[in-house]
């Protein structure tokens, strides 16, 4: 069944993980029929987390679409993972809904990730639903959990139900305060009850709160509510929708997706209070000039879709689409504004977890998915040829984690490449590089479980077994004295002899690359023999004589020698050089050089102290200090990359989650002592290894 884009809601589900996003979704799927077997999380049979890896590690790794039709309209639900690691996955389904429904649990109230989630849909100014999950479970706590989250959002949350507990505290029914109708579950049906007497003097105040609410969205309603007059129920949706899509009113809803209360009652909320598509914000993009454009959601205009996540698996590439204006059938043709081709469209779906539907048409404002669509990725605008537009594209986290990745098996290095390289279709969160120096594939991401499940699906998807390391760090070598020393190649084995004899001095260099020079006087060694003692020393300074890292910022000079008129060779000439080199340079006072980088770290105030006192371990120098526009501190400072390896999961812990920060490599400095030595035994050790 088509929709007209009045009658979709494209909702999002936020909040911290574990606190009952898939569950709520398998709840509102079961309830409107569109399941009927309610699925639960232990069991691994939800509609959202269909992913082996998902129902292994019970929970949610990528964000799942599953619509729901309720009361004529269709709800797209957009499940996102709470695990900070996949934020890449709420960034997409942030990009695409037109509302948020924060999760929050009674058991817990606020959390992180409720503040995380509030954040986000401050920034994209998206209208919400508090959603107070698990009221059914012991220790649950709906007041203290409520009272936690009115206090951190303010006073603009308002609650739309008033649970009904029994005398051991258990929830056991709601008000639905704007229907003025109480409800009890029994047997996994909703009953309606007369409002408890003792509930009465709750539900007028929640009630005079949201009439309030609505008496402030117009001057009309403001007089009448002066005049001592009552809305009528379609006047206190009115209101409340203008409230809540202007972002001045949250309403709370509470319930437990196991039994299913208040499921009902948060559907009937998306469907009246929360905006369709074309009510949402305009969409900024450029046009086909390089001109900033607002784009509004219509459906009279040609068509344009936002390619917003892609699924890539062992069964084919499907590309989420959000239909921004006109709608799309599957016998078009469009254009993909990045690359400037015309692509003709694939089959169309709407998707349902991991059960694709094949639909003919994605009207204005729905959220659908088209097959095949080799060269289209995520982030691309497919447009109209006569309105070509690129779309606001996707603020995904960058990576912060990495480590190396090599194949259990010596030789499957190129099949792991190639898995990856499907993976990073769905994935945009990772990158991988290629270290020449340290000749390690090195994985980067946002998080040690993230590269867990990348390492999961390869064996999984694409049958090759790989292993995860931490980096090796690239280190340098430099000397700091200036040496002479001689470099004499003598051998006779039989008829032809090996003679080469070189002085060269070694000193500190200006430029990073070897710099060769001459200076002999009267011939001590012919012409025809320097470039082989040149190309003796470029292969000498790949491995330094302290840890075998490259040496930089080496001048060498060629000052005297000898030769022979008949054993003398380029060969016994390089060599000659490379005696030299090894003679030399241990008493050239040499110093091991390693990456340091500059690191900007974001935090709440209250975890200065021990993120400073964290960086002090890891030998960090403290640039500055400043305070961001939200109460954050900005610290900066510079901090060598070998103490860098594991501090996206540090940071983590140190500030449960609620920090973050770029790092990026700026220059090669000497290594303190006590540092050295550790790191020159890492290296030998490794050397030993291989
Ligand atoms: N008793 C009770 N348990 C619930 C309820 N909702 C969720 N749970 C349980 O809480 C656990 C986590 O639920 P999920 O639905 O996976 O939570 P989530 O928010 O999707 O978690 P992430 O995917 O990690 O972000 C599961 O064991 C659920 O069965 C509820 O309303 N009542
Ligand atoms: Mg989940």
């Amino acid at each position: 069944m088509s929709y007209s884009a009045q009658n979709i809601r494209n909702i999002c589900l936020l909040g911290h993980g574990g606190n009952g996003k898939t569950s709520l979704a398998e709840s509102m799927l079961y309830l409107t029929g569109t399941i009927d077997r309610l699925g639960k999380i232990s069991d691994g049979n939800t509609v959202c987390d269909y992913d082996p890896e998902e129902t292994r590690r019970q929970f949610s790794i990528s964000a799942a679409v599953a619509p729901v039709e309720y009361k004529g309209c269709k709800i797209n639900i957009l499940d996102t993972p709470g695990y900070f690691d996949f934020s890449g996955e709420v960034m997409e389904s942030l990009r695409v809904t037109d509302a948020a429904i924060i999760v929050c649990s009674a058991k817990s109230g606020m959390s992180v990730g409720a503040e995380k989630a509030w954040k986000y849909c401050e920034a994209h100014k998206l209208p919400r639903i508090l959603y107070i999950s698990k009221t059914d479970e012991d220790n649950s706590d709906y007041n203290a959990a409520f009272e936690t989250l009115r206090e951190r959002f303010g006073k603009n949350i308002a609650p739309v139900v008033a649970p009904i507990w029994d005398e051991r505290k258990k929830v056991i029914g709601i008000i639905d305060v704007l229907n003025k109708r109480a409800y009890e579950f029994r047997k996994g049906s909703r009953v309606e009850i007369p409002i408890p007497e003792n509930k009465r003097s709750v539900f007028s105040d929640l009630y005079t709160t949201l009439a309030e609410s609505v008496a402030e969205t117009s001057e009309e309603f403001m007089e009448r509510y002066f005049a001592g007059e009552e809305f009528t129920y379609a006047e206190m949706i009115h209101g409340l929708r203008d409230g809540v899509k202007d972002l001045s009113i949250f309403p709370v809803v509470c319930g437990s997706a196991l039994s299913g209360l208040g499921t009902q009652m948060l559907l009937d909320n998306i469907v009246n209070l929360l905006p369709s598509p074309v009510e949402g914000r305009p969409e900024a993009g450029i046009d086909s000039h390089g001109e900033p454009i607002k784009f509004a959601v219509s459906p009279g205009a040609v068509p344009c879709a936002f390619v917003f996540k892609t699924l890539s698996d062992q069964y084919g590439k499907y590309s989420f689409v959000k239909v921004i204006s006109g709608s799309i059938t599957s016998d078009l043709t469009l254009v993909n504004s990045r690359t400037g081709s015309q692509e003709k469209l694939g089959r169309l779906y709407t998707m349902h977890g991991k059960k694709s539907e094949e639909v003919k048409e994605l009207a204005c404002g729905d959220i659908g998915a088209i097959g095949k669509m080799e060269k289209v990725k995520t982030g691309d605008t497919l447009c109209d040829t006569r309105k070509v537009v690129a779309l606001e594209g996707l603020e995904l986290p960058k990576p912060c984690y990495s480590m190396a990745i090599a194949p259990k098996v010596k030789g499957q290095d190129d099949k792991i490449a190639a898995g990856l390289t499907r993976l990073g279709e769905e994935d945009l969160t990772f990158s991988v590089s290629n270290n020449t120096e340290t000749h390690q594939v090195v994985l980067s991401g946002t998080g040690d479980i993230q590269l867990d499940v990348i390492v999961a699906r390869l064996k999984s998807r694409f049958g090759v077994e790989a292993e995860l390391s931490t980096p090796r760090v690239a280190y340098r070598e430099k000397i700091r004295k200036k040496v002479k020393v001689q470099g004499r190649h003598k051998k006779q084995s039989g008829g032809h002899g090996q003679f080469g004899d070189v002085w060269i001095e070694f000193e500190p260099g200006e430029q990073e690359e070897l710099e060769f020079c001459e200076n002999v006087f009267g011939g001590a060694v012919p012409k025809n023999f320097f470039p082989a003692v040149e190309k003796g020393l470029r292969e000498a300074v790949q491995h330094g004589v302290l840890a075998g890292y490259p040496v930089v910022h080496l001048k060498a000079t060629l000052v005297d020698g000898s030769y022979h008129p008949v054993d003398s060779s380029e060969m016994a000439f390089k060599t000659a050089a490379q005696l030299a080199y090894k003679a030399g340079l241990p008493n050239a006072s040499p110093v091991l050089l390693e990456p340091i980088g500059s690191l900007q770290v974001t935090i709440p105030d209250q975890y200065m102290g021990d993120v400073i006192g964290d960086l002090n371990k890891r030998r960090g120098r403290i640039l500055g200090m400043n305070p961001d526009r939200e109460d954050n501190q900005i610290v900066e400072a510079e901090v060598p990359m070998s103490e860098m390896s594991s501090y996206a999961i540090d940071l983590r812990s140190i500030t449960q989650s609620r920090g973050s920060f770029t790092y990026h490599f700026t220059r090669y400095e000497e290594v303190a002592p006590a540092a050295q030595e550790k790191a020159i035994a890492e290296a030998k050790a490794l050397q030993h290894a291989e």
